[in-house]
């Protein structure tokens, strides 16, 4: 079955902007995907411990007929293909993070993957950049709507969407 599967992208070592473009064709290119959208690249302060750098954040839209931990198993490739370093210390700071944000209407619940995100509904930084490459009326399996999670979710003044 097709699905349609949205990801979440984030860097903050290295060269984010670069990797997070070089994530995104890498993710074009998986068997039986393609990328239908991909949102404005965003910048934003860390959640989490502020000692490191800013955050740039992105949404991508996928087709795909993996299954969701195959798909889960392809982006650790990419991530590890992108020299992904992650400094110890949970909530630290790393150079690639591609997240299943949503998997279809496809509630999962699996120790190495839940979807959808647990954490999304508190992410301007997943919200904003999920709204530009999905429907106003996009629905979580619960039934909750993208935009009352947007209009629910903190306020974050520092997120901003970086010229192209
Ligand atoms: N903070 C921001 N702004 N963006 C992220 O992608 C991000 N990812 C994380 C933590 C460390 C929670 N903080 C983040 O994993």
């Amino acid at each position: 079955m097709t699905e349609q599967a949205y990801i979440g992208l984030g860097s903050n070592l290295g060269h984010p902007r670069q990797q997070l473009e070089q994530a995104l064709q890498a993710m074009d290119q998986l068997p039986q995907t393609r990328l239908l959208k991909a949102s404005s690249l965003y910048s934003s302060a860390p959640l989490g411990p502020a000692d490191q750098p800013r955050y740039t954040n992105a949404v991508a839209l996928l087709e795909t007929r993996l299954e969701p931990l195959q798909l889960l198993e392809q982006l650790q490739a990419i991530e590890q293909q992108h020299g992904r370093t992650r400094l110890g210390e949970r909530w630290g700071p790393r150079t690639l993070d591609l997240d299943i944000v949503l998997f279809g209407n496809q509630a999962i619940a699996h120790k190495d993957l839940q979807v959808p995100h647990y954490h999304m509904h508190l992410r301007p930084f997943v919200l904003y950049p999920l709204a530009e490459v999905s429907c106003a009326d996009l629905k979580l399996p619960d039934g909750r709507l993208l935009v009352d999670l947007l209009l629910q979710c903190p306020q974050d003044p520092s997120l901003h969407r970086l010229q192209p």
